[in-house]
């Protein structure tokens, strides 16, 4: 009988620690059987996705061995664990950092490369998977890494969507939406667990039954059952010894729902549950930071929710049978945002009645089990629900959520005797025409912590968003700052500065991203600086190569590239920059030999489909880079590119080649951010304002190694608190009145004046919400800064070089140890 690499190499840790060692022969032999085996092809006629495929398949072998292993560990030592409950997984593309975190990525691209193949080539192959918006999607990727990677026991949950988010075209300089069909063609990473299907029930009515004891009953009769079908993904650890998985529930009809109705002849309603069922896992809502408030949405929610909690009952059974008093002991439960809020009351309801639990136990457990992280303050994406809603969809949950309230009321009566506008304000309902449910009231009255994400952020949780919650509670409310995983941001998608950093001080930085600072010392050796600026200029020059294929458009490598990449919305200001391009613009037209090196401004980023003045300003970016790269008269000192599709794979293009990071929210409205972070780890320096974890970041690398501008947190409530008038603005600065004129003329849409104009409108008619005029010098300022420093390459390349060094805080195991420490009481599971 054959024997597997897997089988080979499973029991031969490397020197490093790295869990598996596989030659680049055994790699060769793998591939090549799974071409036949796997693929049904073979090495004369097979296609690079075919390739792909293979390698893919020889990843699995090593793999799959550790995932059974891992759960085995897990079931045998009964270990607590955490349960990351999230609507959003971005994962990406997986190839690159499963061979990464197995220490195989070179064996594996030389295997490939005597089979004739290049492995980025082939990487090109494997589509995003694209299942979130954007920050808080992305966290928690970064998160089920570091967690692998740490040895902890956890898992995380979320929905299988068959269409992430949109693919982004760009005509005529407009957004243009398709779908997204990530597993078209077959996704190899995922493993179906149909053993492991859940039943989900909806809709309905709730029956008060009368026990002979005097004691009352509840039983919802749900209106219809959809079935949950488990896809589980293999979260690889770095060094490869813990893989836990991501388990994503895909709705399907299930076998029972419709019978009712079809033998009472409504076959129509019978087909619209079919459709319901089918629906529901079908698409990611495009929305980053808005409420979507509509009725499919909290399906989606409530069916993720049930299906996860009913999965992590049946383990628990597993180990305690019907003795619920470990539970908390046991689980974790942590809900990223509100988005899995009705996860507590649907634990209420299953311990009530499911297990005969009362109220005050089954209430007892809740509280200890669950942890919330708010990701935002912005009001629009505090999510809220119609009373009328959940009265339709989950008539059960909405009673147990009353009764919560009616509880929490007595508390609030408790600290504030009389006080009735504390109960209206905090109540977990909103009284009003519609009655809506306040998620974020109820996520902190059933969680025993509330975090923020960066320091600042939460802060601003306790003073502005749940000040009274504080004040019942203070010690429910932490911060964990937000990280990334080095594995993917560092190590695998900048190869060049990787290989420097571990030349010069050793390769076990991507576990414990601390020992970067021994980079320091280096920052100021002209021999590491030239080779550090060496690195950065060859990821530009591959980067060249990607925008004129993705657009055409012809860019230098000596400029500045000054990245900006992110979600489209106003609080990031990404029309700051715009506008701050137009002045440029307009100053070399005045002055074509003025002093200024060169720049290439990058954007990236999707705007959700319903959000109108967001495509604008992509429409208006788009439109501004037309006109400027095809003026002769500035040519060479000033390029302006919108890549279409921003999304994890190509950030990973971006990022190792960004010379300024473009981090330009109004002060206050960044919850913390993550681009950021990754892009001062791969030697960019920071334009940006006070927010979010860029308070943070300027505390490590040092404020001399940034360009900080703009109003702080207080200043912005300040200026707005004495009533702030963009018009003054407009009016006292006549380059500002200048670049919003332009926007009226069609200069940048030749015979369409006004095209562009809706950016002004909003900036003075709206009342610019987000304080862009009041930002504006101050970001030129800064930018002269940049430009002036980027002359001095020696000085550039130490900051540059300092910023890698010092953004060993920014990893995402740090935040991990920190959730660990402040809200999971954790334990790390060696597995063998
Ligand atoms: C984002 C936040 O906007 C961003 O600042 C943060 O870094 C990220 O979450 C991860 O914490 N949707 N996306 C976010 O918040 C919400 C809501």
């Amino acid at each position: 009988k054959k024997t597997t690499t897997a089988k080979k190499a499973a029991p031969a840790p490397t020197a490093e620690g790295f869990a598996v060692d596989v030659s680049v022969e055994q790699f060769k032999e793998s591939i090549v059987r799974n071409l036949n085996t796997t693929l049904g092809t073979d090495v004369e006629k097979a296609s690079d996705k075919a390739w792909w495929g293979a390698t893919a398949a020889a990843v699995n072998e090593l793999v799959f061995s550790r995932l059974s292993q891992t759960q085995k560990t897990h079931l045998n030592k009964d270990t607590r664990a955490v349960h990351y409950l999230s609507l959003e997984f971005l994962m990406g593309r997986l190839m690159g950092n499963n061979l990464q975190s197995l220490g195989l990525f070179e064996n594996a691209a030389q295997a490939l490369k005597e089979l004739g193949h290049e492995i980025t080539d082939l990487a090109e192959e494997e589509p995003d998977m694209a299942l979130g918006n954007g920050g808080l999607g992305r966290l928690a990727a970064c998160f089920i890494d570091s967690l692998a990677s740490l040895n902890y026991p956890a898992i995380g949950y979320g929905i299988h969507y068959e269409h992430g988010l949109f693919r982004q075209t760009i005509q005529q300089g407009r957004q243009i939406e398709r779908p997204d069909s990530w597993r078209e063609y077959g996704n190899p990473w995922e493993i179906c667990r149909p053993e492991s299907t859940q039943e989900v029930p909806l809709f309905g009515y709730v029956e008060t039954v009368f026990e002979n004891d005097g004691s009352l009953r509840k039983v919802w009769h749900p209106g219809s059952v959809i079935k949950g079908v488990p896809w589980d993904i293999p979260i690889v650890g770095y060094k490869g010894t813990t893989v836990n998985i991501l388990r994503l529930w895909e709705s399907r009809a299930s076998e029972f729902f419709d019978w009712d109705a079809f033998n009472a002849g409504a076959y129509k309603d019978a087909q619209g549950e079919q459709n319901l069922a089918e629906t529901v896992s079908k698409v990611l809502y495009p929305n980053d930071e808005t409420e979507a408030g509509k009725q499919l949405r909290l399906v989606q929610q409530y069916f993720f929710c049930a299906c996860s909690l009913k999965d992590i009952m049946r383990r628990y059974k597993r180990a305690h049978g019907n003795d619920f008093s470990k539970y908390a002991e046991q689980i974790v439960i942590q809900l990223n945002d509100t988005h899995p809020t009705v996860a507590i009351p649907e634990l209420m309801r299953v311990f009530m009645d499911e297990e005969g639990l009362n109220w005050e136990d089954a209430w007892a457990i809740c509280q200890n089990a669950f942890a919330y992280t708010n990701h935002t303050l912005l009001p629009e994406a505090l999510e809220k629900w119609p009373v009328y809603l959940f009265e339709r969809v989950l008539p059960r949950h909405l009673e147990i959520i009353y009764e919560i309230n009616r509880r929490f009321l007595d508390e609030v009566e408790a600290q504030w005797p009389g006080d009735d506008a504390k109960k209206i304000k905090l109540s977990l309902i909103e009284e009003g025409a519609q009655r809506m449910i306040r998620m974020g009231n109820l996520c902190v009255v059933g969680s025993y912590k509330v975090n923020g994400v960066a320091a600042v952020h939460s802060e601003l949780v306790k003073s502005d968003l749940f000040p009274e919650f504080y004040e019942m509670w203070p010690e429910k409310f932490v911060n964990v700052t937000n990280g990334v995983t080095p594995r993917r941001w560092l190590k695998a998608c900048n190869p060049r500065l990787s290989s420097l950093i571990s030349e010069t001080i050793g390769s076990d930085w991507p576990g414990q991203l601390d020992k970067l600072v021994a980079l320091k010392p280096y920052a100021d050796k002209p021999a590491f600086q030239k080779k550090y600026m060496q690195a950065k200029r060859e990821n530009k020059l591959e980067l060249v190569n990607t925008i004129r294929e993705l657009t055409g458009v012809e860019v230098s490598p000596d400029a500045i590239f000054d990245v900006l990449i992110k979600r489209l919305h106003e609080y990031k200001r990404q029309h700051l920059n715009l506008l701050h391009i137009l002045a440029l613009y307009r100053r070399l037209l005045e002055n074509p030999n003025m002093d200024f090196h060169p720049m290439v401004f990058l954007f990236g980023a999707k705007a959700a489909p319903g959000y109108k003045l967001a495509k604008e300003i992509i429409y208006a970016i788009n439109k501004v880079a037309d006109r400027i790269n095809n003026d002769p008269r500035i040519k060479d000192k000033l390029k302006v590119v919108f890549l279409p599709n921003y999304r994890v794979s190509l950030a990973e293009k971006l990022i190792p080649a960004a010379d300024l990071s473009e981090q330009i929210s109004t002060a206050g409205y960044e919850a913390s951010g993550t681009g950021n972070m990754k892009m001062a780890l791969n030697g960019a320096l920071t334009m940006g304002t006070m927010d979010g974890a860029n308070i943070e970041i300027a505390e490590e690398a040092g404020e001399e190694n940034m360009f900080i501008f703009g109003l702080s947190v207080d200043e912005v409530k300040e200026t707005k608190a004495k009533g702030y008038n963009p018009w003054d603005y407009y009016y006292g600065n006549p380059e500002i009145k200048a670049v919003l004129d332009w926007l009226d003329t069609d200069y940048f849409t030749p015979g369409e004046p006004g095209a562009l104009s809706a950016i002004k409108r909003s900036l003075l008619d709206g009342g610019d919400p987000y304080l862009v005029l009041a930002d504006f010098e101050s970001y030129s300022e800064a930018h002269k800064r940049a430009n002036e420093m980027y002359k001095d390459q020696k000085a550039w390349a130490k900051s540059a070089i300092l910023n890698t060094a010092q953004m060993g805080k920014f990893t995402s195991d740090r935040s991990i140890e920190d959730y660990v420490e402040r809200i999971w009481s954790l334990k790390k599971c060696d597995v063998k």
